[in-house]
C-alpha cells in the first residue's frame, strides 16, 4: 500500500493505492472552506488582500493534514503503508525559525500539529501562487541578473510575481527582522514532507523550478539568482533532490497518532502539476494534459527545455526525468464559479441548457474571461470584457454568457500554448471541472482534438502515490500502465465541421 498526499489550493487529500490489485483502496479529503471554516478562507486563501496579495494560513494546512489522516485511518489501517509521497500547490512558501526541527522531533501525539508547530513560523502567513503583488521585486531581480531573458535562460521562466524568489525578496524588504529570524524557507510540498518525516525535507526539481532560484541545467540553486533575491539565501533554502528520492522514515507522531508503521518511508514531495503529469501517465513527451482545478494549467513532458518567447510559460523538472512545460491561468475554476453564481446556475446548467442551446462560436459573442488579475497574459482585470451583440454585452442571455466564458478560457489557453509546438492527437483532461461533459466538449472543439479523462480523477494525489512507490523501488512506467487508465465513456470528440481559427484571431484582437 502506498499513500499519496496532495495539498492543493482548496483542499488536502490522501489516496491509498494497492499494487497487488492495481486499485485505489481509500481516499479522504479535507476542504479548507467547508471543513475548517474558522480560518475564514472559503476558497483556501485569506480573502481581501491588498495590492494583489494572496496568502494562506499554514496552520490550516497542518490542521487539515491531521484531519485527513484521521479520516483515512478511521476507514483503513495505515500500518501496511510502505511509503508516503506527496505534492503541493506550487510556488507557495512557508517560513520557519531554527526551532522547527526540534519541535518536529518532540511532537506529542496526544496534541495536534498546528498548536505544537505554529510557534516556529517566522512569517505568520504564506504567500501562495495567486499572489500578484511582487511586480517591483520581479523587476529588481531581473535587472540585477541582466534582464528577463537571462532569468529565463537560467531558471526556465522570466521573473514571475507568484514564483517564490520575488515573494522572498518582498518579505526581506518589508520585514527584515522576520527574514533574519527565518532559518528555512520551504515550499508547501517540502513543508508537508518535513512534517511527515520529522526533518528538513529537500525540494524536487519539478517544484524547485517554480522559484526563479534553481539553475535548470545543473538542478542546483543558482548563485546569481540567490544574490539578486535576498542576502544569505543559500543558508535558508532546503537541499534539492530528484523526484523519487528517499527523505527518511515517518515521524513517530504519525506512528502513534495515525497508526503508521515506523518503517514507512517518506519520499520527496513535488508540485501539484508535476505530480499530475505522473498521475496522468504523461511523463513521456507527446501527451498533453489540461488540468481544470482552481488554476487551469496546460502541461506536457518535454525533451529539451525551450522557453516561451512571450514569457508566460515555464519549464520545470519532470519527475519522470527531463523537463515539462507548463502554462498556468489564474482565472480557472474560481472564474467559472463567479459566473455560475452571478447567473444563479449550477454545474449541470452549464451543460444543459447553456451549452446545448448555443452553437460553437457563440454567434460571434466573445469574452475575455477574467474576473480578477490574470497571469497569462499578465493583466489586472476588474471583470470580464464582452464583445458581441447588445444583449450579450449588457450581460444578458445566460447561455451565451456561459459559452463565452468557456470558449474564452480555452481560446486564451490555445493562444498562449502555441509556442510549445505539440499537436496533440488526444488531450488528457483532469481537475475538478474536467468531470463536466459540457466543459470537456468545449475543450475538444476549441483545440480540435479528442479529450479523454482517466478513471482516477485526482491525478495529483495519484501521481504522489505513484511517486511513493517509486521511492520504494517500483518502476514508474509499470505503475502508470497499471493506474493511469482512461475511463470507458470519458472520450469526447470535437464536433464535426467546427473550426475556431477565426474566433482565435478575434480573441487575440480583443486581447490587444
Ligand atoms: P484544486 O486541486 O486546485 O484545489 P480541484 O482540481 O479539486 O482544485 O477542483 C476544484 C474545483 O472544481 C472547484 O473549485 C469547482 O469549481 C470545480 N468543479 C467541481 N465540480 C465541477 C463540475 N461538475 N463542473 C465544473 N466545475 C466543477
Ligand atoms: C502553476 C500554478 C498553479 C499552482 C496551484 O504554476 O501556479 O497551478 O500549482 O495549482
Amino acid at each position: 500500500m502506498y499513500l499519496g498526499i496532495d495539498s492543493s489550493t482548496q483542499s488536502l487529500s490522501g489516496m491509498l493505492i494497492d499494487l497487488e490489485s492495481g486499485r485505489i483502496l481509500q481516499e479522504a479529503s479535507v476542504n479548507f472552506g467547508a471543513d475548517l471554516p474558522h480560518y475564514s478562507a472559503p476558497s483556501g486563501f485569506i480573502p481581501g488582500g491588498s495590492n494583489g496579495e494572496v496568502h494562506s494560513d499554514p496552520r490550516m494546512w497542518l490542521e487539515a493534514l491531521d484531519l485527513m489522516l484521521s479520516r483515512l485511518s478511521a476507514q483503513t489501517s495505515l500500518a501496511t503503508v510502505k511509503a508516503v509521497g506527496g505534492s503541493g500547490q506550487q510556488h507557495g512558501s512557508v517560513y520557519v525559525d531554527d526551532t522547527f526541527v526540534s519541535r518536529l522531533q518532540s511532537l506529542d501525539s496526544s496534541g495536534n500539529l498546528f498548536s505544537q508547530l505554529s510557534p516556529a513560523f517566522s512569517r505568520a502567513t504564506s504567500p501562495i501562487w495567486m499572489d500578484t503583488s511582487t511586480g517591483r521585486q520581479c523587476a529588481e531581480i531581473a535587472a540585477a541578473v541582466g534582464g528577463n531573458s537571462e532569468v529565463c535562460r537560467i531558471t526556465g521562466s522570466v521573473a514571475v510575481e507568484r514564483f517564490t524568489g520575488s515573494q522572498i525578496r518582498k518579505f526581506f524588504q518589508h520585514d527584515p527582522a522576520g527574514y533574519q529570524r527565518t532559518g528555512r524557507i520551504h515550499l508547501v510540498s517540502s513543508f508537508i514532507c518535513s512534517v511527515m518525516s520529522g526533518c528538513h525535507a529537500p525540494i524536487d526539481f519539478g517544484d524547485g523550478a517554480g522559484m526563479n532560484l534553481m539553475n535548470l541545467a545543473s538542478c542546483q540553486w543558482d548563485e546569481s539568482m540567490m544574490s539578486a533575491t535576498a542576502p544569505a539565501l543559500w543558508e535558508k533554502l532546503p537541499a534539492l533532490a530528484p523526484a523519487g528520492s528517499l527523505v527518511g522514515y515517518i515521524a513517530d507522531y504519525f506512528v502513534k497518532k495515525h497508526g503508521f508503521a515506523p518503517e514507512c518511508k517518506v519520499g520527496v514531495f513535488t508540485g501539484d502539476n508535476p505530480a499530475s503529469l505522473v498521475g496522468m501517465g504523461a511523463t513521456a513527451p507527446g501527451q498533453v494534459v489540461i488540468s481544470l482545478g482552481t488554476s487551469d494549467t496546460f502541461f506536457a513532458g518535454m525533451t529539451e527545455p525551450h522557453t516561451d518567447p512571450r514569457g508566460f510559460g515555464h519549464v520545470f523538472g519532470n519527475p519522470g526525468g527531463g523537463y515539462m512545460c507548463l502554462v498556468c491561468f489564474r482565472n480557472g475554476s474560481l472564474a467559472r464559479e463567479a459566473l455560475r453564481d452571478q447567473l444563479g446556475l449550477d454545474w449541470q446548467d452549464f451543460e444543459a441548457p447553456a451549452l446545448a442551446v448555443t452553437p460553437p462560436g457563440n454567434k460571434g459573442n466573445l469574452m475575455l474571461p477574467f474576473f480578477g488579475p490574470e497571469i497569462t497574459p499578465r493583466r489586472d482585470f476588474d471583470g470580464p470584457v464582452r464583445k458581441g451583440d447588445a444583449e450579450f454585452e449588457a450581460g444578458e442571455n445566460p447561455p451565451a454568457q456561459v459559452r463565452a466564458l468557456l470558449e474564452g478560457q480555452f481560446l486564451n489557453m490555445k493562444r498562449h500554448t502555441d509556442w510549445i509546438g505539440i499537436k496533440a492527437d488526444c488531450i488528457r483532461l483532469t481537475g475538478g471541472a474536467s468531470r463536466n461533459n459540457g466543459i470537456a466538449q468545449v475543450a475538444a472543439d476549441v483545440f480540435g482534438a479528442p479529450v479523454e479523462r482517466l478513471s482516477i480523477a485526482n491525478s495529483a494525489a495519484l501521481g504522489a502515490a505513484i511517486l511513493a512507490a517509486v521511492t520504494d523501488g517500483c518502476d514508474m512506467a509499470t505503475l502508470q500502465n497499471m493506474f493511469c487508465k482512461t475511463a470507458a465513456d470519458s472520450r469526447v470528440c470535437p464536433t464535426t465541421g467546427v473550426d475556431y481559427s477565426h474566433a482565435l484571431c478575434e480573441f487575440a484582437a480583443l486581447l490587444g
